[in-house]
């Protein structure tokens, strides 16, 4: 009997302390707790913004200031030098269907400077081409088979599955992120694609003496000020400078160049977008928490969690919301609502629960009545589509079977989408 009482004991003990260390996070929409969904319309006077024009000329920009100065972190200045040189080129890429350039940009500022080169392909038979552009996650060298893609010598994440042990890349990962692009699919759809491994602007670890950042700093500086720009924010710059070279490439559109990012590139497109307006359209697929999804939900990912798991990803101000989310001064479908006028689409996957899909459509959702003081269409109703039923609009949303992933299926809807808001 005593050893019995013993035993509850310990098992009870051992059941607290896990409860202690592993903190829970909420995946039941019962526990939502209730929250106020800020107004986009509501400017910090208190009047309620009635058209397109105040929408532009009293609202749009504070509310940008709150995003920068609380959430993604302000640019610290002027870049002093940008140059753009093609190092490669190829006639007959995909099947004989598309050319390849490979652009290398060279940012400079302090007498520093970073590289990082831009892959594009483009439809061989087309001149000014829309484009999608995208950072990607492990080396533009793994986003299809061609031998011609330059590989990288930047950091990059270890990765089991790709056997990456040293952060270097290896050859035999060529490739191996294809079914994430469906290059082919897009250059028959009469588009271009561009794409940058993202390390090259700044490896993906929480060190700020290396990439974009550093080039940025007064003596002595090791780290951005509070208020100043995390690993998301200086992505997004690169998207913008990549931008600047389709404007001197007489065989892109640049007045048709998506934004597009799966998961924390996904984050990386909304900003980008956010931030230039040069920018025709964003797509974020399965962005989730800091992305589209909203964080007073408090649903899968939080605000806290994000910034302890990946605190050099937002600026540190930032972290004043963590288990706080009540007080922060925007939500995620104002970040939305700054990319109207302009084609936005918003995709989840239905066992990304991590991410929020609830929370990722609510916010375009909520982000509608912007769009509509342009006159655009957004999403009429707040009760979710089934899966696979894609709702397109000029902001569009689908929630289609599977993982968090970038699928054949979601590329096949955003061409579909583009052809008809963008291209
Ligand atoms: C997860 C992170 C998400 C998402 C994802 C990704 O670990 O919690 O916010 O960004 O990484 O980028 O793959």
């Amino acid at each position: 009997m005593k050893l019995l009482s013993l035993l509850l004991f310990f098992f009870f003990m051992v059941q607290m302390t896990k409860a202690q260390s592993e903190p829970e996070y909420n995946y039941d929409e019962s526990k939502v707790p209730e929250f106020k969904v800020p107004d986009p319309l509501l400017t910090f006077n208190g009047d309620i913004i009635t058209s397109s024009e105040d929408w532009l000329e009293k609202r749009r920009s504070g509310l940008y200031t709150l995003f920068e100065e609380n959430v993604y972190g302000e640019v610290p200045g002027e870049i002093d030098d940008l140059a753009f040189e093609v190092i490669e080129q190829g006639e007959d890429a995909i099947n004989g269907k598309a050319i390849r350039k490979q652009v290398k940009a060279t940012i400079s500022k302090n007498n520093r400077s970073i590289s990082f080169t831009v892959l594009i392909y483009l439809p061989k038979e087309k001149s000014k081409t829309p484009i999608f552009l995208s950072h990607n996650f492990l080396g533009n060298h793994t986003v299809n088979e061609d031998p011609n893609i330059i590989m990288t010598d930047a950091w990059v994440m270890n990765s089991d599955k790709l056997g990456i042990t040293d952060n270097r890349p290896k050859e035999s990962s060529r490739g191996a992120r294809s079914h994430r692009w469906a290059i082919e699919k897009i250059i028959d759809g009469g588009f271009g694609l561009a794409t940058i491994y993202y390390g090259e602007v700044d490896p993906d670890k929480n060190d700020f003496s290396d990439g974009l950042h550093s080039l940025f700093y007064e003596d002595g500086q090791k780290n951005p000020k509070p208020e100043e720009w995390g690993s998301i924010a200086a992505w997004s710059f690169a998207l913008s400078k990549t931008l600047d070279y389709f404007e001197t490439d007489i065989d892109i559109d640049e007045t048709k160049v998506i934004a597009f990012g799966h998961s924390r590139l996904g984050k990386t497109s909304l900003w980008a977008g956010a931030s230039d307006q040069r920018f025709a359209g964003v797509i974020s697929n399965d962005s989730g928490c800091g992305g589209a999804a909203l964080s007073k939900r408090k649903f899968g990912e939080t605000v806290a969690r994000i910034n302890t798991s990946f605190p050099h990803w937002f600026c540190d101000n930032f972290n004043a919301y963590n288990d706080n989310e009540e007080t922060l001064p925007v939500d995620q479908h104002q970040l939305l609502a700054l990319i109207a006028p302009r084609p936005l689409y918003v995709a989840s996957a239905q066992e990304d629960e991590w991410a929020d899909p609830r929370g990722e459509f609510l916010s375009a959702y909520y982000a509608t009545p912007v769009y509509n003081l342009f006159g655009k269409e957004g999403i009429p109703s707040n009760i979710m589509p089934e899966v696979n039923q894609p709702i397109q609009n000029t902001v569009a949303y689908h929630i289609r079977t599977g993982k968090h992933d970038v699928t054949d299926y979601d590329w096949g809807q955003y061409i579909k989408w583009a052809k008809k808001f963008v291209e």
